[in-house]
Order: C-alpha cells, then sequence, then structure tokens
C-alpha cells in the first residue's frame, strides 16, 4: 500500500462521504475507518465500499487510550483525517459533557496517540483537524470569516470544536506534530442525519409534519454540498501546507425560512403535490438558545492557493439530496426509529 490513512467518524454524514471519496479514488491507499457508531454514525452509509481490499473498520471510541493506541499499532497510519465527533447545536446544548468529551478529549487522545505512533520523523505525516464555521461566532448582516477572524465560539458544541482546533494548532507548535485545519460552513446532502434542518424538513414535509422554524426564520447559514466539502478534504489532505488553516464554504447564504420555502417548492414538485402546499406546515417555534445570527465563509484562501471550488449549484444539490431521501426510505425509517425519536419528542423542552 501507498500510504495509510485513519478516517475517524467515517460512518456519519461527511465522514462517509469522505471514506467513499478515498476508497474510489486511491485504490493504492488503505483507508482505516475508526468510529464508535454513535446514533449519527450508521455502516448502511458505506454498504458500496464495504467489500472493498483497500477498507477496513474498526469500532472504537475515539476517547479510548487503549484501543486508540492498538489503532496505530496495528495499521501504522501514516494519515490522520479527524471527523469523529459530537456534531449537533441542539444537543450540544442539553447534553454539554458529551461534547467535550468527544470532541475535545477524544482529539487530544488522538494527538497524543499520533505523537507518540511517529515520533520525530513526520516525513510524510499528516494529522488533518475537520472543523467549522462556527468557531468564529456569529456575524453581523455584512462581512465574512476568514482564517484570520478572531476565535468567539458561543455554543457548547461551537466551544467544544474551537478548544479542539486549538489542542491541534499546540501539538504542532509545542511537538511540531505536522497538522492542518479546514473550517467549514453547513453542509447537505445524502446520508445526512434527519435532525439537521434540511433532512428534518424534508422528512416532515414528506409526511405532512409541522416543519420547526427557530424564532423568525432570519438566521442565515452558508450551505455547501457534501460532496464539495469531501473534495476540499481531498484537496487539503495532499496539498494543504503544514501548520495552515483553510475555510471552506459555498458562498450560499440564505436565511432559514427562505431556504425552506425553496425546500417546499422542491418537495411539491417532487411528491407531485399542488404549488403552496408544503410551505403551510411551516410553524415557527420557540428559538435556540443562544441562536447565532448569520454564518458566512471566505473560501479564497483554498480557491486561489489550492484551487477549489464547488462543483454544484445549489439548486441542483437540494433536488439531488430531495431525491435521495426520497428514494432511500428505508435509510430514513431505520435511523428515524428507536433513540431519535425519544430524543426528538424531547426537543422542546430543552431549549
Ligand atoms: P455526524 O454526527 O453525522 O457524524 C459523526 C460521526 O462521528 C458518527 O459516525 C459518530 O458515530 C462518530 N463519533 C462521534 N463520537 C465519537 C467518538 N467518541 N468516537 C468515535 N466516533 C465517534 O457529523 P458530521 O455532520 O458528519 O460532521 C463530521 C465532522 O465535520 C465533525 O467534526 C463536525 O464538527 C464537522 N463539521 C460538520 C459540518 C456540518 O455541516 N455537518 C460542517 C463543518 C464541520
Ligand atoms: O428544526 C430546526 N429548525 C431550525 O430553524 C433545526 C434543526 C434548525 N433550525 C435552524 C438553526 C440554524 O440556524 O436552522 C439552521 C441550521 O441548523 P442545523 O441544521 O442544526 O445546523 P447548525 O446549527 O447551523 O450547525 C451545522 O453547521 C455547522 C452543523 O450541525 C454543525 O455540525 C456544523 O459544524
Amino acid at each position: 500500500m501507498e500510504k495509510t490513512i485513519l478516517i475517524t467518524g467515517g460512518a456519519g454524514f461527511i465522514g462517509s462521504h469522505v471514506v467513499r471519496l478515498m476508497v474510489n479514488k486511491y485504490p493504492g491507499y488503505k483507508i482505516v475507518n475508526l468510529d464508535a457508531l454513535t446514533y449519527a454514525g450508521n455502516l448502511e452509509n458505506l454498504k458500496d465500499v464495504e467489500s472493498k481490499s483497500n477498507y477496513a473498520f474498526v469500532k472504537a471510541d475515539i476517547t479510548n487510550e487503549a484501543a486508540v493506541k492498538e489503532v496505530f499499532e496495528q495499521y501504522q497510519p501514516d494519515g490522520v483525517i479527524h471527523l469523529a465527533a459530537e456534531s449537533h447545536v441542539d444537543r450540544s446544548i442539553s447534553d454539554p459533557l458529551a461534547f467535550i468529551r468527544s470532541n475535545v478529549m477524544g482529539t487530544v487522545n488522538l494527538l497524543n496517540a499520533a505523537r507518540a505512533a511517529w515520533g520525530d520523523y513526520t516525513e510524510g505525516k499528516r494529522f488533518y483537524h475537520i472543523s467549522t464555521d462556527e468557531v468564529y461566532g456569529s456575524l453581523g448582516a455584512t462581512g465574512f470569516f476568514t482564517e484570520e477572524t478572531a476565535y468567539d465560539p458561543r455554543s457548547p458544541y461551537s466551544a467544544s470544536k474551537a478548544s479542539s482546533d486549538h489542542m491541534v494548532r499546540a501539538w504542532h507548535h509545542t511537538y511540531n506534530l505536522p497538522v492542518v485545519i479546514s473550517n467549514c460552513s453547513n453542509n447537505y446532502g445524502p446520508n445526512q442525519f434527519p435532525e439537521k434542518l434540511i433532512p428534518l424538513a424534508i422528512n416532515n414535509i414528506k409526511h405532512k409534519k409541522a416543519i420547526p422554524i427557530y424564532g423568525k426564520g432570519e438566521n442565515v447559514r452558508d450551505w455547501l454540498f457534501v460532496e464539495d466539502h469531501a473534495a476540499a478534504i481531498d484537496l487539503i489532505f495532499h496539498k494543504g501546507v503544514n501548520g495552515d488553516t483553510y475555510n471552506i464554504g459555498g458562498n450560499n447564504e440564505w436565511t432559514n425560512i427562505d431556504l425552506i420555502r425553496k425546500l417546499c417548492e422542491v418537495m411539491d414538485n417532487a411528491l407531485g403535490r399542488e404549488k403552496g402546499e408544503s410551505e403551510k406546515l411551516i410553524t415557527y417555534v420557540k428559538d435556540r438558545a443562544g441562536h447565532d445570527k448569520r454564518y458566512a465563509i471566505d473560501s479564497g484562501k483554498l480557491m486561489s492557493e489550492l484551487g477549489w471550488k464547488p462543483s454544484l449549484q445549489f439548486e441542483e444539490g437540494i433536488e439531488k439530496t430531495v431525491d435521495w431521501y426520497l428514494k432511500n426510505e428505508e435509510w430514513l425509517n431505520n435511523v428515524l426509529s428507536g433513540d431519535y425519536a425519544n430524543y426528538y419528542s424531547q426537543q422542546y423542552d430543552n431549549r
């Protein structure tokens, strides 16, 4: 094998797209997917790659020191692409400690394991940490987050991701660990867990259930198709400068209410419903505590230095996404059963 790459969180939404891309694009690499299979991890996401000879799966928790050490000893990875994390802001509001454990402690555990395994000889080695634009806080009506924007995380989730970014940089400066970090805007696409706005709305529209809009629906997010994020990760992993940070975004800002109206239109078309029928499901609910107003990313550095650009227009991406969810009813029903049903029923008590 040319290279062995350990991908953490590969059974999740973005991770599964990264695993698929790497396994298919680099048959000479060994791709090891380490995932604890929390409520958000689902091996169904990887059905099409699981039998490939350059792919291996290990069920382990990134906070488990012995388990992570064993994976490093067994597979001797040259690179780590670290995506495993608790990822949902609303859950971080009701259970912050779970976020500190996985996102902060888990990241430090991986950094220690990489450092111990690689020692001083780090030629060809790379620890790539996948992070979020939420570390930069909240924007007013204008301006963009750049790589120089000061950190100002405001939710337990974003504070845990900011902490993990700081840890990664600390291991770089203190121990010379070769690292790279990227901070990406909101992703959407197939396989996203239906607690997040777009798949939640698709599912509710399908079942003619209320679409919950937090506050007035005026908060703004910058949406990027998940495969474009995966392509950026591939590029940054291979070409990014040691110690650097890259922002990734779709240059595609929507207020939540406009986004949901657009989604309703696409769903009406896809389901053969009368125009305007799904919009009637829009329901304003109590706002998220500490709800960040606006995120918008300047991806100029990634575009000019590494030549990345998003491949899809939003209209095309959202149609592809709706199509995937409508065709993958069984996937949706499976992830919506059990634990998730309990979580969703308690949602409005926690804010
Ligand atoms: P996700 O919740 O869909 O998947 C997370 C995966 O990590 C799951 O497979 C889960 O089983 C695994 N995991 C969680 N805790 C773990 C632990 N302690 N040990 C091992 N595995 C564990 O998340 P996602 O949306 O795919 O996000 C992936 C990464 O990208 C996260 O680090 C997130 O912060 C970051 N990110 C997400 C977005 C987004 O819009 N979704 C945007 C920017 C950055
Ligand atoms: O039911 C809802 N109603 C609603 O109005 C939900 C679930 C969300 N919202 C709002 C909150 C946000 O303004 O929609 C927007 C998007 O919400 P989420 O899908 O929960 O995403 P967000 O909180 O923006 O965070 C996401 O993007 C950055 C991911 O979950 C993070 O993992 C990523 O780092």
